[in-house]
């Protein structure tokens, strides 16, 4: 409360002096509008280089603002990937280690702190930071919003062909629109209500290209599986669920009885998420339309993102929580017409942790000391290219259906990724030599001083940040919804304690 209450009087005084320009009346704020489609991977772009997927909004953005060429997810996993943006702070100090989480209330967000320097803040899509069973998924006005207002939101589902949402009632609003059309809805109407004092600040988290694959058929028909460029390292058959029988009935098409998602572990399924990713870019078009058309767009930063990527079949893997690019790297685009210069892109290693910081930057608002990023908005303005020497990679919990067997941390440097568990070293790659990631160093003698400069990095940069082993769970939580499936927890610890007890008791 305390620290609350300082920082209300430090951006009210930040409001007063340095806000506007040296003479006249003081400019607005400029808007903040954060777009995170779920799981879409960096080199789904094509900006980035990729010859097959169409998304020329969202190159849009890149071309006429800053591209990140490598932006990553410290922990590519949906909830504490979300909690990372919204905090600025890692797990280890936000306590959601894990998903299906609750995020405390008594943290301190992003939307908190621009609703305190006077912005009015809206919500919509998926918000997966309320912890406990996932459905139905109405989150109360209150505190469990954490500083945003304006709300249209679902807890988690991937119903993505019949999405439903909750606005300040518990009163289920079903829409029957692929779902970033349907949240982008919602995000339109709050762009239009636009407010001559305020400015906003906007999240909106798209439930697509997240699996289960698949898109309306407009897009689904502009991909052919049999001509899409494979990446390097993809292999067949990662995954053999079939199209139609593993689905839940919940998760079908209702637009066609007979259609399904696609079957996985193929090409279909990489046009599938490519087709998603076409429905999510039109959507973004839409967005930018909006804000031209209320006058809105010179003064307004959007910053595009995604929790974390997809393996889709690269090295045989699937989905993600791995150091892999396919996995850790997401896109990283910053446009604001008023102040970024058009068409940048650096090699400045940006992650979400930075995400806050360069926001409250960019705002002229002050970063709170909590907060474990780099405010790198002086990049984004064209000042400077340097940035974080290394990218801290977490997983806390082991998951088996995304072959995670042990929790495991590492680290991104210009050239090298390195991830290790505990008690061993599991990856080291040369991106430099080898970008498609297809050598693994880590057990290579030629390579052991190397290893050992990259273990000395990860483990200074754990303790600058907090971070220790111990914080692991040695169990599978996530697995068949044990952490969450009956009961709301705010850490892995406060399950871990209370499934032990029940234990004892049954013993
Ligand atoms: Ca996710």
């Amino acid at each position: 409360m305390n620290h609350l209450l300082r920082l209300r009087l430090f951006c009210a005084c930040a409001l007063g002096f340095t806000a506007g320009p040296a003479h006249g009346a003081p400019a607005q704020r400029p808007n903040i509008l954060l777009l995170l489609p779920d799981q879409m991977r960096a080199s789904a772009m094509g900006v980035a280089g990729n010859p097959d997927v169409q998304s020329p909004h969202i190159d849009r953005l890149a071309r006429e603002g800053i591209r990140f060429k490598r932006t990553y997810a410290n922990v590519p996993v949906c909830c504490p990937a979300r909690a990372i943006l919204l905090t600025g702070t890692y797990p280890q100090v936000n306590g959601m280690m894990a998903n299906d989480l609750r995020l405390r209330e008594s943290e301190t967000t992003i939307a908190e702190l621009l609703r305190e320097a006077g912005y009015r803040t809206g919500f919509v899509g998926k918000w997966h930071l309320d912890g406990g069973p996932r459905e139905p998924g109405f989150i109360p006005p209150g505190p469990r919003r954490q500083g945003f207002d304006f709300w249209a939101a679902y807890e988690c589902h991937h119903q993505h062909f019949l999405p439903y949402y909750f606005r300040d009632t518990p009163e289920m609003i079903l829409v029957p629109k692929f779902e970033p059309e349907a949240s982008c809805d919602f995000a339109v109407e709050f762009i239009k209500t636009k407010s001559a004092e305020r400015p906003f600040f906007l999240m909106v988290q798209m439930g697509p290209p997240h699996d289960p694959y698949g898109a309306p058929d407009d897009y689904m028909k502009r991909y052919d599986p049999a001509k899409l460029t494979m990446p390097k390292s993809w292999q067949p058959n990662s995954e053999s669920r079939p199209a139609s029988n593993a689905i839940p009935p919940k998760y079908r098409r209702p637009d066609s009885p007979n259609a399904t998602y696609v079957k996985t572990g193929g090409r279909e399924e990489l046009a599938a998420y490519y087709a998603a990713i076409t429905a999510v870019d039109d959507q973004v078009g839409r967005l930018l339309q909006t804000l031209k058309d209320t006058g809105q767009d010179e003064n307004t930063i959007i910053l595009f993102t995604s929790d974390h990527g997809d393996m889709l079949g690269s090295h045989g893997m699937r989905r993600k929580r791995k150091p892999h690019e396919e996995s850790a790297g997401v896109p990283g685009l910053i446009r604001w017409p008023a102040r970024i210069p058009a068409g940048r892109e650096v090699d400045t290693l940006f992650s979400h942790i930075d995400m806050p910081a360069t926001l409250l930057g960019l705002a002229g608002l002050p970063v709170p000391e909590k907060m474990q990023g780099a405010d790198l908005s002086r990049v984004a303005l064209g000042q400077t290219t340097a940035g974080p020497a290394a990218v801290l990679l977490q997983i806390f919990v082991p998951y088996r259906p995304d072959q995670i067997t042990m929790p495991w941390r590492g680290l991104i440097t210009d050239r090298y990724t390195y991830a290790r568990h505990e008690n061993a070293p599991w990856v080291l790659f040369d991106n430099q030599r080898d970008p498609a990631q297809m050598t693994n160093l880590a057990a290579d003698p030629t390579h052991d001083k190397l290893r050992g400069e990259l273990d000395a990095q990860l483990a200074a940069l754990m303790a600058s940040k907090r971070d220790a082993w111990s914080f692991n769970s040695p169990e599978f939580v996530e697995e068949n919804a044990r952490l969450y499936g009956k009961a709301t927890y705010y850490s892995v610890q406060d399950y871990l304690a209370v499934s032990q007890a029940e234990q004892r008791t049954n013993r």
